[in-house]
């Protein structure tokens, strides 16, 4: 039987991906952990703890009491508030995946999942649909430690078995709770103000494409990573993932078909070096070839979806 254990559960992926896990291996089986004893109330289908990953005490302890057997370990620091605090950023990144992994290999357990980013790849990258293997010099402190990440995990499973996987997540979007400190986050953002009837003021400008994706086919993704057999797992880096490309002024675009009043202005800020340093576009057919990987979002879809859906969530 499959104990859960989901580190940084309250952020952007971590409350859709505690849910979908709880609907596959029940409630009971999943335990939602997070820095915040506020985020308790989100968790009422599964049990919660009140949990600091960079306590590696506190962990081990609660992986033997409750027999976890496997970790999604989603608690990181990203890219824009990265460059805000860099040395914070990399302890926490790099300290707590090495404490899980670490864990992993000493308490035998039987996955550990953890994600990387398109943020790996930097500005001598190619941009346009960007191979699962090429240069990748990243020059945010976020994009270093997703680096850093990938090799450690891939040594992990080399030299330990740790059956560790991951995957490069584009910038992910979805209407049921708020990103955190991203690059990307403009394109969540956005909906929100269209259905406030705002204007929005855009920190990227109009024509920056940005490798993103629609939360469920993330959530798709990852499930169908964990869920595929060992020896299909080829690549213990990172999985290359991709679901569509666009630039702001093609998602104002999108969203205008249903909200025609609607207004965008442009105020490019730090993050637009940072989007410049990101592909535009990436190709995944590794993903695709090993196992399976097919996206079901485009950015039309995806914006009827949100335009429909975020009301719920977000009165
Ligand atoms: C960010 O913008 O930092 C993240 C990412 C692409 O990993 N959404």
């Amino acid at each position: 039987m499959e104990k859960i254990l989901v580190i940084g559960a309250a952020g952007q992926l971590g409350s859709e991906l505690t849910r979908a896990l709880s609907d596959q291996f029940g409630g009971d089986q999943v335990i939602a952990t997070d820095l915040r004893d506020s985020a308790k109330a989100e968790f009422d289908y599964c049990r919660f703890e009140v949990l600091d990953v960079l306590n590696k005490e506190g962990v081990r302890d609660l992986i033997k009491e409750e027999k976890v057997t496997q970790i999604y370990h989603l608690a990181a620091v990203l890219s824009a508030t990265g460059e805000k605090n860099p040395h914070f950023a990399w302890h926490l990144n790099m300290d707590s995946l090495l404490s899980v992994l670490e864990l992993a290999k000493e308490l035998k357990l039987d996955k550990i999942y953890w994600p990387s980013s398109i943020a790996v790849f930097g500005p001598n990258t190619p941009k346009v649909n960007t191979p699962q293997f090429c240069v990748k010099e990243p020059n945010t402190v976020y994009g270093i430690s997703k680096q850093a990440g990938e090799r450690w995990c891939e040594y992990y499973f080399e030299k330990y078995g740790v059956d560790v996987r991951s995957l490069r997540y584009p910038g992910l979007i979805g209407y049921k709770s708020l990103p955190g400190g991203g690059t990307t986050d403009y394109a969540v953002d956005i909906y929100h103000k269209a259905l406030a009837g705002e204007k929005f003021e855009c920190f990227l400008s109009e024509d920056t494409y940005l490798p993103m994706m629609y939360m469920p086919d993330a959530i798709k993704a990852t499930l169908d990573l964990m869920n595929a057999p060992r020896e299909s797992v080829k690549i213990r880096s990172s999985y290359n993932l991709s679901g569509m490309s666009f630039s702001p002024k093609e998602i104002y675009e999108s969203i205008k078909k249903h909200l025609p009043d609607f207004e965008i202005s442009y105020k490019p800020d730090f993050r637009q070096a940072i989007a410049d340093s990101w592909p535009d576009s990436i190709d995944d057919s590794r993903a695709q070839v090993d196992w399976g990987w097919k996206p079901d979002y485009d950015l039309d879809a995806m914006t009827a979806d949100i335009l429909k859906n975020l009301p719920d969530y977000f009165p």
